[in-house]
């Protein structure tokens, strides 16, 4: 997979990504990760690339020229590869808010551009030619688009085949399935007078699971409400009956029936 970001700040994206499992992943070619300057494509002649906003206000914005020829050269390169030209994904508080759902959807895509902007925006009239994708990280507003891109990528790259190992992939984590992670312990088995629950040494697999989906029922329960109840709605609780034989005495109610 093919990640693209535009951006005033190259070295952010260079800078960061190149550690850890995306930095693997980089380095056994998985995927491929190329950041680039949108002051190279300015014509003007004092390489400025923002303007004072029509209508006044504070602030500064990115001018359309600059953005546009980035942004062209780069789709035209992923075409000359043979590639179809690529999604652009707007990296914006004002967008929709991004998700696993979406990572997953994002990452069945061969190349992903991501436009970066930086001081009050970027003029509208680019955005409507180039964007196809307009997509916030959260309810917060941050100073440029490079870190939420960044976030963006990371996660994406989880869903690429060969990115995590067999291990990796096999972690039960929060967002998997619905639920917060139920808590974990290793070495040693007593830490600062605290034991690890009894359950976990007892080698009883069913039970260990058992207690695990029941811690991550109660912390979801807690502290994502929104999430227990999709997830309940999703696992409604199996109530079993108890079969009675015809033989049996009759239910009080069953009488006056
Ligand atoms: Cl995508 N960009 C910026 N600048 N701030 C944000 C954001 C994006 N998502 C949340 N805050």
């Amino acid at each position: 997979m093919y990640f693209h970001v535009l951006t005033l700040f190259p070295e952010m994206i260079t800078n960061s990504l190149n550690m850890s499992i995306i930095g693997r992943a980089v380095e056994k070619d998985i995927i491929s990760l190329e950041a680039v300057q949108i002051r190279d494509y300015t014509l003007d002649k004092h390489n400025k690339v923002d303007d004072y906003t029509y209508g006044g206000g504070a602030g500064m914005l990115m001018q359309a020229q600059p953005v546009y020829d980035c942004c062209e050269a780069v789709q035209k390169s992923i075409e000359s590869a043979g590639r179809k030209r690529s999604r652009v994904i707007y990296v914006t508080p004002g967008g929709y808010t991004f998700n696993q759902t979406m990572a997953q959807e994002f990452s069945e895509e061969e190349d992903l551009i991501f436009l970066c902007g930086h001081y009050e925006g970027i003029d509208e009239r680019v955005l409507e030619e180039v964007v196809t994708d307009y997509v916030s990280i959260g309810d917060y507003v941050l100073t440029g688009g490079e870190l939420p891109a960044m976030v963006m990528i990371d996660c994406i790259s989880r869903f690429v085949p060969g990115v995590l190992s067999n291990s990796e992939s096999a972690m039960t984590e929060s967002f998997s399935d619905g639920l917060l992670e139920y808590p974990q312990y290793t070495r040693p088995e007593e830490w600062h007078g605290k034991k690890v629950p009894e359950i976990l040494l007892s080698g009883h697999h069913a039970n260990v699971e058992k207690w695990r989906l029941e811690q991550s029922l109660e912390k979801t329960k807690r502290i994502r409400p929104d999430l227990y109840d999709s997830y309940m709605e999703a696992h409604p609780p199996v109530i079993k009956k108890k079969r009675r034989k015809s033989t049996q005495k009759p239910l009080a109610n069953e009488e006056t029936l």
